[in-house]
């Protein structure tokens, strides 16, 4: 039996396969008959601390015709609560997603360890913006309050929705163990973080694990039916200056929209701090999208299951993903592993969201003398 698999996933690849090759068709079922696309999406609820590759991934979550993004969930990390929840109501808005997703502000710190916040990437506001571009707007919409974030959440997850974290776990354990019966292989969480080596806060930490280990613990023993997207599959969607080119429009004529040139500049923004603190001049690694886009295309990735647990005390090392690669505990397998990923078809749909977002984006919008209605594409304004 091999020891490596491509996954089967949620979905056949025949399906995939023809919603690759029709993506802007299916785009335009999706403006047109919102039922013709729903028909055939994976329902997802989105737990995140944006942070510029969270703002990514709600980028690809909210605009992927496979998938129906039932809800918007945030969590301290990349920044407070106060600024992540600002920062997803702000994407969300920006990809003409306001209305139709909801957003709710979840944890504003770690179960047990003290907050921390990650400026050092992500800048003051969790969603710097490179100096050259403008500014990211506020949303007019604000968080729900009507209820607790993680009420919501398992309301999605018990109607079918895949729970995708990009920040720290502490939402999706709370949720589990609030309640319990979710605590099933029924319920299908999807994560990124953790690594089988080297770490990204420390030296063999990957920063959502360290920044709650405890919650991290949880979810990983929940019996949930857990995959974890570690820093060995994210650290090959590397933003490249071919990426980059792409994400503004592809070719050097192309209209550019103040859309686009947003994205640009966030991107670019990440790139700068990625080259300062980890020495990656080829680009930063796009994480959290990586998440979203198992979700949406599994056979892309190769998986393994695999024992992992989470160290949670030692100062040397807490929040490390241990990986019993050679099955030394005897424990049985907890997680499915991505192991590796089609890099090439990953930007292929991130940017065809990039595509579908700027189509719709009020960003685009004059709106001094336009009117806007959400999900109507928008008239775009080209920026010379
Ligand atoms: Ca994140």
């Amino acid at each position: 039996m091999p020891l490596l698999r491509k996954e089967r996933g949620f979905k056949s690849h025949s399906h995939h396969t023809l919603l690759l090759l029709f993506t802007p068709l299916v785009s335009l079922f999706t403006l047109a008959d919102p039922l013709c696309a729903s028909a055939m999406a994976v329902s997802v609820w989105l737990d995140c601390d944006p942070g510029h590759d969270d703002a990514l991934a709600i980028v690809l979550a909210a605009h992927s015709p496979a998938i129906a993004l039932a809800g918007v969930s945030t969590v301290f990390g990349n920044q407070s609560l106060d600024k992540t929840t600002r920062n997803a109501l702000r994407m969300l808005h920006a990809v003409g997603a306001a209305v139709r997703v909801p957003v709710h502000a979840g944890a504003a710190k770690p179960l047990l360890r003290p907050p921390v916040a990650c400026p050092e990437i992500h800048g003051d506001s969790g969603l710097n913006i490179h100096p050259s571009g403008a500014t990211l707007p506020d949303s007019t919409h604000e968080a729900r309050a009507h209820a607790p974030a993680i009420l919501c959440m398992a309301e999605a997850v018990r109607s079918g929705s895949v729970l995708v974290c990009t920040g720290a776990l502490t939402n999706a354990a709370l949720m589990l163990s609030v309640f319990p019966e979710l605590a099933a292989p029924s319920t299908r969480i999807v994560f990124m973080g953790g690594s089988l080596g080297e770490g990204n806060t420390g030296a063999v930490a990957e920063f959502n694990m360290q920044v709650d280990p405890h919650a991290a613990h949880i979810v990983l023993n929940s019996g949930a039916d857990v995959t974890m997207v570690p820093l060995q599959v994210t650290h090959t969607a590397l933003v490249t200056e071919d990426v980059l080119s792409r994400v503004r429009g592809g070719t050097p004529d192309a209209p550019r929209t103040r859309f686009r040139d947003t994205v640009a500049n966030l991107l670019m923004f990440f790139a700068a701090t990625y080259a300062n603190v980890f020495g990656f001049h080829s680009g930063p690694p796009l994480h959290d999208p990586v998440a979203v886009a198992y979700v949406l295309a599994p056979e892309l990735f190769v998986t393994e299951m695999a024992r992992i647990d989470v160290e949670c005390e030692s100062p040397l090392s807490y929040g490390q993903t241990v990986w019993d690669r050679w099955k030394q505990s005897g424990r049985a397998a907890n997680v499915r592993v991505t192991r590796s990923m089609d890099v090439s078809s990953f930007w292929h749909l991130m940017v065809s969201a990039i595509a579908s977002a700027d189509a719709v984006s009020p960003l685009n919008v004059d709106l001094a003398t336009a009117s806007y209605t959400e999900g109507v594409t928008a008239t775009v304004t080209r920026i010379v």
